[in-house]
């Protein structure tokens, strides 16, 4: 989608007062950044950091999903597991493209990833097993990705912002095949039922925790609000995800695992219990049940790739000196 050549970082730019407002009061008047522009070195910073996690999550997303997709119980079910999978993997290489943009490569972006540096969402550290974990990742997980991501379709860099619409478009289909793996499975026989609950069981609290910090833990909201980069704080879209998700479960006779659930009529939300913050930076840093596995996995992958990487340099440096001499002879 973009190219490297596209990138314009100004390493020469004078961040002066009058540049700094200048720069904020195009972002006040809804204007798109666009890769060549004059930009804060911290705002660039700030979009390379969300945006590269952002598409390794994407990545590391396909492991949890991929792990079913051989014995996913019949062909449509295979067949609308393969596609999302797929799916996950564009959105990855949209991301990094437009990460790209900014005057990082994609072999950086991984190399972080691999030695710890860049972190990922922490929900893809759980294991999924059992088949209704794959139900709960559409209806949860894509869920949760959904209202974090609509408002990003409006983030102030242009890149950014047009790769979150296609994307957007995508997690809503991937929503509802999840929402209708665990409807199936709650309306289904008692065992099927106890499956799909003892799922939701396991990924509510995770859920919850894919939003980040509460905003007081929240160390970037603040600046990344005024750049218009994120619209909502960590916790408004957690509480609109709460508010969104009850009726569902409602609706298909399971139970939010949180006895503290209850409608405030006041606040017109759900109140919700207190989220395992000692969890979530566990699993952030690393202790997570499936860590490990998963960043060997990214590993694996990069390394057994090396190759095609090679290869594809090596036939655009040929393709380019046969083009130099070709037109050295025609001279
Ligand atoms: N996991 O200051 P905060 C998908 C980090 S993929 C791990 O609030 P920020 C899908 C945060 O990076 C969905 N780390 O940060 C794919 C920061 O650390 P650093 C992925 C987390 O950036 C396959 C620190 O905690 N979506 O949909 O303002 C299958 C303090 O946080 C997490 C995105 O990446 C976390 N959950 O806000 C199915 C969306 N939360 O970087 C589905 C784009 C926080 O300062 N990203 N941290 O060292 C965002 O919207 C924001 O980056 C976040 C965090 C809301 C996640």
């Amino acid at each position: 989608m973009y190219s490297q050549g596209l990138t314009g970082e100004q390493s020469e730019l004078e961040e002066t007062p009058e540049f700094l407002a200048a720069f904020q009061a195009r972002i006040d008047r809804e204007e798109k950044i666009e890769p060549n522009d004059p930009m804060p070195a911290a705002y660039r910073k700030t979009l390379i950091r969300q945006i590269g996690q952002h598409a390794h999550s994407e990545i590391v997303g396909m492991l949890p999903e991929g792990n079913w997709i051989t014995r996913a119980p019949n062909l449509r079910r295979k067949a609308a597991l393969l596609a999302k999978v797929q799916d996950e993997g564009g959105h990855g290489l949209y991301l990094y493209a437009a990460a790209e943009t900014l005057g990082v490569s994609r072999e950086q972006m991984t190399e972080e990833l691999l030695c710890g540096k860049a972190k990922y969402s922490s929900i893809f550290n759980y294991p999924t097993p059992t088949w209704a974990d794959i139900g709960l990742i559409g209806w949860l997980v894509d869920g949760a990705a959904i209202m974090n991501q609509v408002p990003l379709c409006r983030c102030s860099y242009g890149p950014y912002s047009r790769a979150m619409i296609r994307v957007c478009k995508e997690e809503s289909f991937h929503q509802r095949q999840g929402y209708e793996i665990v409807r199936t499975l709650a309306e289904g026989s008692a065992e099927q039922k106890e499956m799909a609950q003892d799922a939701l069981n396991r990924w509510w609290w995770p859920s919850l925790m894919m939003f980040g910090p509460s905003d007081s833990d929240s160390v970037n909201s603040d600046q990344s609000m005024k750049w218009k980069i994120k619209r909502f704080t960590n916790d408004e879209l957690r509480q609109k995800f709460v508010d969104a998700t009850v009726v569902q479960a409602e609706k298909i006779g399971l139970t939010i695992p949180d006895p503290d659930l209850k409608w405030n009529e006041e606040r017109e939300h759900y109140d919700f219990g207190a989220i395992d913050w000692e969890e979530f930076w566990r699993v952030v840093k690393g202790g997570g049940p499936m860590n490990r596995d998963r960043i060997a996995a990214r590993k694996k992958a990069w390394d057994e790739g090396a190759w095609v990487r090679e290869a594809a340099l090596a036939h655009a440096r040929k393709r380019l000196e046969r083009e130099a001499a070709a037109k050295e002879a025609a001279e």
